[in-house]
């Protein structure tokens, strides 16, 4: 008999084809009666394949008795109940590492992005504008300046090179100092927020940085700052943001991930100091292609008594 696996959130293609191959697959994710998944999920279930955005509940552990293992897509695992899941003795896994480049990647380009104007250049040049107003305005640049991380783990110090590549001057901040780091340690937040121009956010999301970048933060970061949040939504306090932004005492912001995904506050839409992106920091073929390999690994490697490849509980 196939072992039995709810699948909680809409995954790639290849990693539906693998589930189906190895797994009787209870789509729990597109059934529009998910209580009745749920029930005849219940009695076998050994297993739920689920996203980072989609998570577990402790209502979906619990109501899974033969729950062994969660397998998510997804490096960050704030949407899985741990807790829960820890107490049951449910193991969990997630995709680290196969994602840090295109993660890196888009964070440089969202800071391009918001640096150079680039989305505002481009539609000024679509409409013609060049032509019948001239050049566009001057705009500042990332050469020289000075930027926090916050999070130096797998993807920070992955953005920490492509910022040295742009010959910025790199800074950190994290609950400890890490040794043999070439770049310098703040042990606060905001000290570190009022010295850089550009303050790049890459720590997961958990109950220690909620509202970590917090007004005061965002204050002292201040008018000629930008902020960057590649982490979640939960780091930021959006509305202090938003008001901070509009009043023109934050300079700007380039952001990846929301409170509201995937409805981003809508203020922030018709603001000329912003660059959105709709959860994207991944999203690529080959590394959605990679982390998907992870997920079915992980429930192979469980299936078969093996060590699994990336387990974080
Ligand atoms: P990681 O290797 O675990 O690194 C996390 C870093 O955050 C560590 O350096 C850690 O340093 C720091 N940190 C943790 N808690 C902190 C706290 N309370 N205060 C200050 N610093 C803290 O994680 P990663 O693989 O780089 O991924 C980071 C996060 O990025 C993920 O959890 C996920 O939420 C997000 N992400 C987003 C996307 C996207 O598409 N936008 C894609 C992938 C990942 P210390 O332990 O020294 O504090
Ligand atoms: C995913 C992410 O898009 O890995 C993460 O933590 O935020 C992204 O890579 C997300 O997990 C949704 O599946």
């Amino acid at each position: 008999m196939k072992p039995e696996v709810l699948q909680v959130a809409k995954l790639p293609p290849h990693v539906e084809k693998a589930l189906e191959a190895a797994y009787i697959v209870h789509r729990y994710f597109d059934a529009s009666d998910k209580d009745a998944v749920l029930a005849a999920a219940a009695p076998q279930t050994r297993a739920v394949a689920t996203s980072g955005f989609s998570g577990c509940s402790a209502d979906i552990v619990a109501a899974l008795p033969k729950l062994e293992i969660v397998s998510s897509n997804g490096v960050g695992y704030d949407a899985i109940d741990v807790e829960a899941c820890k107490a049951r003795g449910v193991a969990v896994t997630n995709t680290p590492d196969v994602l840090n480049d295109a993660v890196a990647e888009m964070t440089l380009a969202l800071m391009l992005a918001l640096c150079r104007r680039i989305p505002q250049s481009d539609a000024y040049t679509r409409q013609g504008k060049w032509a019948s107003q001239g050049d566009y305005p001057l705009t500042a640049e990332l050469t020289g300046a000075k930027v926090g991380i916050l999070g130096l783990g797998r993807i920070g110090k992955e953005i920490a090179l492509r910022c040295q590549a742009f010959k910025m001057h790199v800074v950190y901040h994290g609950r400890s100092e890490q040794a043999y780091q070439p770049y310098s340690y703040y042990a606060d937040l905001e000290t570190m927020a009022r010295e850089v121009h550009w303050l790049v956010v890459i720590a997961p999301g958990s109950a220690s940085t909620t509202g970590i970048i917090s007004r005061a933060v965002m204050e002292a970061l201040g008018p000629t700052g930008n902020l960057v949040n590649i982490a979640r939504g939960s780091l930021v306090d959006e509305p202090a943001m938003v008001e901070l932004l509009q009043a023109g005492k934050l300079g700007g912001a380039a952001l990846d991930v929301f409170a509201d995904e995937p409805r981003p506050t809508e203020a922030l839409f018709a603001m000329d100091n912003v660059v959105l992106s709709p959860h994207a920091g991944s999203a690529t073929h080959k590394t959605r292609a990679a982390m998907g390999d992870l997920v079915v690994r992980n429930l192979a490697a469980h299936f078969a008594g093996a060590p699994l490849i990336s387990r974080v509980a």
